[in-house]
């Protein structure tokens, strides 16, 4: 069939509205329809050319909200017309990480994932013939993409999907990075790096997990009236301090923060984060993607003085075992996240949405079919 769609070409060039063929469903496969997609910083930083496991030509996307339209060969937990989630993690149960209850990384399909192709190891699309490849398993830049049935998470009808695509990365990974990751007790003080979607989310879990302070450190102060929005209590601009962010922070709160989470992706900040933790039992989370060949640093003393360096992908969440409850959840008013949704645009403007990105004039755009 043939499918509107976005395509990166190549590295570090806009994406070009064509139209593309896609193939139907093989077998544990679903063919999705595309009614909306966030457009996060990841997008933004495979077609940078920074990731190591980004290649060209791609159809990026990772945030949509979905209908079943067909399914493959031997598909049973969906049917045509369900509405659905795709999942970047996705969740098959069975495999030694399915089963360790100790993370949500499915391995099950990962290694071709990685390589922007199906678990049979070919693409269901092509652009005039040529081979275009998928990305994180999901590919939300084309209305119609074909994923595997582990990678949907079935949703509420009544949840509209220009709105809960965003639970499909952002907010699912900043709300889950708080509560599920790094725990936070009620009481705790936390700080949180960049006031974008994944940092203004972790702001949301924090309130929800009863932080009694919540100390939002971005270089963009207009970031900081949402952040107040959603509950945080104090708010820094690194570029008005002499003395280093670290340094600030742990006079501020008597020795250190309980948490802190990296929302960046800038390895120097991932220290700062680290080193702003409290002494004996603080707890940094890197949420942040960085760049091929960039690597982090810090003294082990600040390891073997009690803090802890730990990371989090999509927050922790078990797509489909979890993701409908947080759905829910939006539609019981308890996760907030109109507000957080900046910009809605239709397909042919996405490369606005990237523009108003690096402007940082939008915490989310969406896009819509
Ligand atoms: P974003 O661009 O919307 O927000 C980033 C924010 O960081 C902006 O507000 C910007 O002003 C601020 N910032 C930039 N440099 C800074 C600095 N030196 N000091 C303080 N603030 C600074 O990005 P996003 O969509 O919120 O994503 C944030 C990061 O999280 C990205 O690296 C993205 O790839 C990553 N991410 C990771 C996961 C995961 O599962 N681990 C999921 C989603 C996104
Ligand atoms: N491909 C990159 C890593 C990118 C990355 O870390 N992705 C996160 C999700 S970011 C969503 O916005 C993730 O889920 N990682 C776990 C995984 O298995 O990819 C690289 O460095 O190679
Ligand atoms: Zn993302
Ligand atoms: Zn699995």
């Amino acid at each position: 069939m043939k499918s509107k769609a976005a395509v990166a070409f190549a590295a570090g060039k806009p994406l070009e509205i064509v139209e593309i063929d896609v193939e139907g469903p093989k077998a544990g496969e679903v063919l999705i329809r595309n009614v909306a997609s966030g457009v996060c910083h990841t997008d933004a930083f495979t077609l940078s050319g920074d990731d190591p496991e980004g290649e060209f030509p791609v159809i990026l996307g990772h945030e949509g909200g979905a209908i079943v339209e067909a399914i493959g060969p031997g598909v049973t937990s969906v049917v045509p017309g369900d509405h659905v989630i795709p999942l970047y993690i996705p969740e098959c149960g069975v495999c030694k990480f399915c089963t360790s209850g100790k993370t949500n990384l499915c391995q099950a399909v990962r290694a071709t994932q990685g390589k922007g192709v199906m678990p049979d190891g070919s693409s269901r699309f092509s652009y005039k013939g040529q081979k275009l490849l998928h990305y994180m398993g999901t590919s939300t830049f084309s209305e119609y993409s074909v994923v595997a049935e582990i990678s949907v998470a079935k949703i509420n009808k009544a949840a509209p999907l220009e709105k809960v695509c965003l639970l499909g990365c952002g907010i699912t990974t900043g709300i889950g990075a708080v509560l599920n990751t790094a725990k936070v007790e009620p009481g705790s003080t936390v700080a949180v790096f960049g006031m974008g979607g994944i940092g203004l989310s972790c702001v949301q879990g924090a309130v929800m997990a009863g932080a009694s302070r919540i100390i939002c450190v971005d270089i963009n102060e207009d970031k900081f009236e949402m952040a107040k929005q959603l509950g945080a209590t104090d708010f820094i601009n690194p570029k008005k301090h002499g003395a280093s962010i670290q340094d600030v922070i742990v006079e501020l709160t008597d020795g250190g923060v309980d948490y802190s989470f990296e929302c960046i992706g800038n390895t120097q900040v991932m220290r700062s984060a680290l080193e702003c933790c409290h002494k004996g039992w603080g707890k940094s989370v890197i949420i942040g993607v960085a760049g091929s060949g960039q690597e982090i640093s810090t003294r082990p003393f600040q390891l073997v003085t009690g803090r802890q360096w730990m990371g989090t992908a999509f927050g922790g969440v078990k797509g489909r075992s979890e993701l409908p409850g947080l759905v829910d959840d939006y539609l019981a008013g308890k996760i907030e996240i109109d507000s957080m949704i900046t910009y809605s645009m239709p397909i042919e403007e996405i490369n606005r949405a990237f523009d108003l990105m690096h402007e940082g004039k939008a915490i989310r755009s969406v896009v819509t079919f």
